[in-house]
Formats: structure tokens, C-alpha cells, sequence
């Protein structure tokens, strides 16, 4: 079986980014191993350049319930259309949060030790969201259950599995894969793959 094609349609070429192909399943890419995080145990932490609060599971569904169809593209020159998850918009979680003045980037936190770096814009841009179910079944551990988050305008490795917190800051902060080389912020319509 062939794991990836080029793009064919009118609108699979306008969707794909340049130098990606189109996966046919949905690889996972984890650096390290996966964390077994239970329901009753998942806490989503902000600190920082913010009131500090732990959101728990019963909070998180607590709030607006949405749908979301977003492409996903990966660094490694794989993208996937139209992923379907369920989970809540950012901007209803920052709702819940209060900043402090001085607050423009986010360090993402994870599971398993994973981080990455996002300007507070990106972070709250439209298109984000915290995701917990994928093609209508409870999002697997390996795709980064309970709670992953999603940025679709950005490359995959903004996307943190397992998240566990935001932390809010007034000076930038690098994360994992943006300490070993990749780009801070990893448009992939400008290709900002590697810095
Ligand atoms: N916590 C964590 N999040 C992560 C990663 C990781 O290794 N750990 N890999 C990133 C990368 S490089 C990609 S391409 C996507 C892959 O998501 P998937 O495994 O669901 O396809 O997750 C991103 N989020
Ligand atoms: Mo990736």
C-alpha cells in the first residue's frame, strides 16, 4: 500500500502546502513515549503571566461542546485534509483565563515533558482549539488523548498531545522541537520548517 500521494484535485492543490504530500492514514509522530493519562487525573494548568487555574475534566466539559474540520501538516512533508475532531474552542478556554498585562507568548505544556512556543496571537487565533475526540471516537492516547491541541495554520509540532498547561510569559520562551532547530513559529504556507 502506498502511505502518501501527491495532491490531484483543484482542491487538494490549493490545500496542500508546498514540497507536502497527502497521507492516507493519519501516522503518528511522537518524540518519546506516550503518556497514560486518566480522566480523573488530567489537569490543564495556566501560570505565568495569568491568575493561575487548574481546569479538570468536568470543567473542560463544562464548556461549549464544538465541532472542528481542520488540515493538519506535518514538517516531515505530510499533510491530511479535513480531520475531524469535537472539543472546545481556545477562545472559550481564555475566557476562563485572566491575563496580565505584560502577557504575549505561550509556552505549551505536555505530558511527557513535550513543549512548545506560540506568540499569544497565534495562540488565540480563530482556527484553534483543544481537541478530545477525532472521527467521532474518543481521541487515542498515541493521537494525544485526553486533550490535544490543534493549530491548524501552523505545523503539526505546534499541535501538543497530551497538553497539560499554558504558561503565559512576557519574554519568548522556546520549546522542544524550536530548541533543536526548528522554526519558532512554522507557517508552512512560508515553509518556516527549520530556523
Ligand atoms: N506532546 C507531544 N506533542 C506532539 C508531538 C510529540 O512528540 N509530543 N509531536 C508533534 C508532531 S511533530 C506532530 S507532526 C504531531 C503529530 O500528531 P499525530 O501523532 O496525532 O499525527 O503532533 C505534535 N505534537
Ligand atoms: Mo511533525
Amino acid at each position: 500500500m502506498k502511505h502518501f500521494r501527491n495532491p490531484q484535485t483543484d482542491e487538494e492543490i490549493k490545500r496542500v502546502p508546498p514540497r507536502q504530500r497527502l497521507a492516507n492514514g493519519f501516522p503518528v509522530l511522537t518524540y518519546g513515549e506516550t503518556p497514560q493519562v486518566s480522566l480523573e487525573n488530567w489537569a490543564f494548568n495556566v501560570w505565568g503571566e495569568a491568575e493561575p487555574l487548574t481546569l479538570r475534566w468536568d470543567a473542560l466539559m463544562g464548556l461549549p461542546q464544538r465541532e472542528f474540520r481542520a488540515d493538519f501538516h506535518c514538517v516531515t512533508h505530510w499533510s491530511k485534509l479535513n480531520v475531524q475532531w469535537r472539543g472546545v474552542e481556545i477562545s472559550d478556554v481564555m475566557e476562563q483565563i485572566d491575563l496580565t498585562a505584560s502577557a504575549q507568548y505561550v509556552l505549551v505544556h505536555c505530558y511527557g515533558g513535550y513543549t512548545t512556543n506560540l506568540t499569544l496571537e497565534d495562540l488565540t487565533d480563530p482556527g484553534v482549539f483543544l481537541a478530545h475526540t477525532l472521527h467521532g471516537e474518543v481521541l487515542p492516547s498515541e493521537h494525544g488523548g485526553p486533550v490535544r491541541l490543534v493549530v491548524p495554520h501552523l505545523y503539526a509540532w505546534k499541535s501538543a498531545k497530551w497538553i497539560s498547561g499554558l504558561e503565559f510569559l512576557a519574554v519568548e520562551k522556546l520549546g522542544f522541537w524550536e530548541e533543536n532547530g526548528y522554526h519558532r513559529r512554522g507557517n508552512p504556507w512560508q515553509q518556516e520548517r527549520y530556523s
